[in-house]
């Protein structure tokens, strides 16, 4: 009887796993959000190239340890799937992230490459540049 239980069953079992493996985007979406954190000092990003998951939720963490700074990046945001409480903190595609504070915004990006940079007078100049990379 036990035997013929698990016969039966083992359709339904490879149907599940075919499923899990195969990394379709609907699985994706359905994901729980990976957080990725970000320093902004003087003058980087850390880290400056950002590897990201097409269709994977994210919480970007943004957090300035240094001057006034800016995660400015706006094909990236224009392209994302930003989440509609944190769409506020981006304006134009720059993020401002005063001081001592962290910014939080959950998104979805889209599959890209994209350049990120802080628009204050003289940090792109001086190294405060970056890339996020969406595959
Ligand atoms: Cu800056």
């Amino acid at each position: 009887m036990k035997r013929l239980a698990l016969t039966a069953a083992l359709p339904f079992l490879l149907a599940a796993c075919a499923t899990t493996d195969g990394g379709a985007p609907q699985a994706a979406a359905a994901a729980a959000p990976v957080t990725i954190a970000v320093t902004l000092d003087n003058f980087s990003f850390g880290p400056s190239d950002i590897q990201m998951t097409a269709g994977q939720p994210y919480v970007l963490e943004l957090t300035n340890v240094g001057f006034p700074h800016d995660f400015t990046a706006p094909e990236f945001f224009a392209a994302a799937d930003v989440a509609a409480e944190d769409a506020g903190k981006i304006s134009n595609g720059v993020v401002d992230v005063p001081p001592g504070t962290t910014v939080t915004i959950h998104l979805t990006p889209a599959a890209g490459s994209y350049d990120l940079l802080c628009v204050r007078p003289g940090h792109a100049d001086n190294g405060m540049t970056g890339s996020i990379t969406v595959s």
